[in-house]
Formats: structure tokens, C-alpha cells, sequence
């Protein structure tokens, strides 16, 4: 296993089974900084978020490229660590190892890997395909994206998701954890906690697990916190979801007010995106070097 850079090694840090750390979702470096900006610990590169921001599903339709250099720009612009998800990895144990140095050379600080067949559907969509590759299968993808990179690697499982039990959820945590992952991310759709935290108070805590709360909003941090095994809270989809729901309020309201008067005082000034474009480093720029 290679060292960690030392973006990987802060996050691990983070990872504080009493404290968790929270990483909100982002689709775009702007969202990227306004979740920095409001505090999070760590940015979620979701492909669900960017595969929605390019209006196709999440289903192993854009390619690698295009989440690559979203995370690169992510990263750019803002302070706070990103968390790629990889999906698969994009293929096989193969793949994930071409994959996972460019990853690194982007600058993230970690990877989310599922294992869930190429291609994978959405977790979330109701009667989603939920193929699980073999665990030793797996296991060799784990081992490749630790060999091939300096980043966290952090292991999915979809045994819930796919309907198998926690027996079989917990025999991949831990096949996962011995295949070296550093994290362990347990995912469930159902609509209460019971399930997820059922499987937290069974997992022997080899590594920090990591949830993703979307179907059961209901559980709060400080809960999660409780439980002493969560290391990572990830906000699965929040920011593509907060913009939905206001570009569709603020264009309705255009088209019925027929203009754009009523909604000045709702939407963001013009001012406050030139702040978010770093204006003020422009402005520096132009007093030391324009002639
Ligand atoms: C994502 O945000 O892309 C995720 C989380 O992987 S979920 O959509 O719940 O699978
Ligand atoms: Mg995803």
C-alpha cells in the first residue's frame, strides 16, 4: 500500500468515529466552494449529482473523463478535500488501476468504490439493476486502487441495496477491510434507519464506516455520532437537489410575473457570484501586471 499524500492523511484524520465528519455533495466547483464556504468537512464528487447536472442518469453513461475533470476543478477553487465517486471504477481490477493514478494526479483526496457490476444503475431508482460482483472479485479492486495510488480508498457495499441480507453486507465489510480499504461505506434505501444501524452495531469496527442517509433523513448526525463507528456522513444530494428546486421556483415565477422584478430580492446578486469567481484576485492581477 502506498503512503498517503498528505490530502489523504488529513482526511483520515478526520474520520473520528465519536466526531464524523460531513461531506456535502457537489456537481460543480461553485457548489464545491458554497459547501466549504458553509462549513463542510469534505466535498462529495457524486456521479448521481453529476450525471444529473448533464441530464442523463446515473448509470455508468458519462464518461470517466468528464467526472475526472469535474473533481479536478472541484478541487481548485476550493479548500476542502474531495471525495471522488468512482462508481465500479469504471470496469475491472484492470480499469480501477489505469483509473485510480489519474485520480490522483487530480488531487482528490479519496475514492468511493462500489461493487456493483459495469454498468452500474442508481441505487436509489426503484427497481434499479443491483448486480454485485464476486467478493474476491472485488477484493482485487480494492487491492489495485491501493496499489496504484497515494488516496483513501473507501469500499462500497450495495448488499443492502441489492436486496442480500446483513449477513452477506457484513462479510463484505470485512472481506473489504481485509482487502485493505480504509473505510467501509454501508448503503441502504430503506426509508427508516433500522436496517443501516442494525448493521453499524454488528460491524466488529475494523475501519470507520461511512453512510450516506439519503432515504432515511429522519437520523441525525449527533444519532450517527452515538453509535461510535461512523467516521464519515456524506449529504448524498443536497446541492443538485437545492438547485432543482430553485431554478424551478425562480423560472416559474419569471414567466408568471413577466419579468424578472419579483425575484430580485430571492435570487443571488450579481455581486456575490463575481465574489464566488474570486473577482478580487482578478482585480490584483490587473493592478500588478496590465499595462
Ligand atoms: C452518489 O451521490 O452518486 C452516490 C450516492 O453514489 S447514491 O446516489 O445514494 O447512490
Ligand atoms: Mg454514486
Amino acid at each position: 500500500m502506498a503512503a498517503k499524500s498528505p490530502v489523504a492523511a488529513a482526511l483520515l484524520a478526520k474520520l473520528d468515529v465519536g466526531r464524523p465528519a460531513v461531506a456535502m455533495a457537489a456537481h460543480t466547483p461553485l457548489a464545491a466552494k458554497l459547501a466549504a464556504e458553509a462549513g463542510f468537512n469534505a466535498i462529495w464528487g457524486s456521479g448521481f449529482e453529476l450525471s444529473a447536472a448533464y441530464a442523463v442518469p446515473d448509470a455508468s453513461i458519462l464518461p470517466m473523463g468528464t467526472h475526472l475533470e469535474m473533481m479536478r476543478a472541484m478541487g481548485e477553487v476550493q479548500p476542502a478535500p474531495v471525495i471522488a465517486d468512482i462508481d465500479t471504477g469504471f470496469g475491472n481490477a484492470v480499469n480501477v488501476a489505469y483509473a485510480i493514478p489519474r485520480y490522483a494526479a487530480a488531487g482528490v483526496a479519496a475514492v468511493v468504490m462500489e461493487d456493483k457490476s459495469f454498468p452500474k444503475d442508481s441505487s436509489l431508482r426503484p427497481g434499479g439493476r443491483q448486480e454485485l460482483v464476486s467478493i474476491a472479485e472485488f477484493q482485487g479492486k480494492v487491492e489495485a486502487a491501493q496499489a496504484t495510488g497515494d488516496m483513501l480508498v473507501i469500499a462500497r457495499t450495495e448488499a443492502l441495496i441489492a436486496g442480500l441480507g446483513q449477513e452477506e453486507a457484513l462479510r463484505r465489510g470485512a472481506a473489504y477491510a481485509e482487502a485493505g480499504a480504509d473505510a467501509v461505506l454501508i448503503h441502504s434505501k430503506q426509508k427508516t434507519p433500522e436496517e443501516v444501524l442494525a448493521f453499524c452495531r454488528a460491524w466488529p469496527g475494523q475501519v470507520p464506516l461511512v453512510l450516506v442517509p439519503t432515504s432515511y433523513p429522519q437520523l441525525s448526525f449527533a444519532e450517527v455520532a452515538a453509535l461510535g463507528k461512523v467516521g464519515l456522513i456524506i449529504c448524498g444530494n443536497h446541492a443538485i437537489r437545492a438547485a432543482v428546486g430553485a431554478m424551478r421556483r425562480v423560472f416559474r415565477r419569471i414567466l408568471e410575473d413577466g419579468g424578472i422584478g419579483t425575484v430580485e430580492a430571492e435570487i443571488a446578486s450579481v455581486a456575490e457570484v463575481f465574489a464566488l469567481q474570486d473577482d478580487a484576485r482578478m482585480r490584483d492581477l490587473e493592478r500588478r501586471y496590465l499595462r
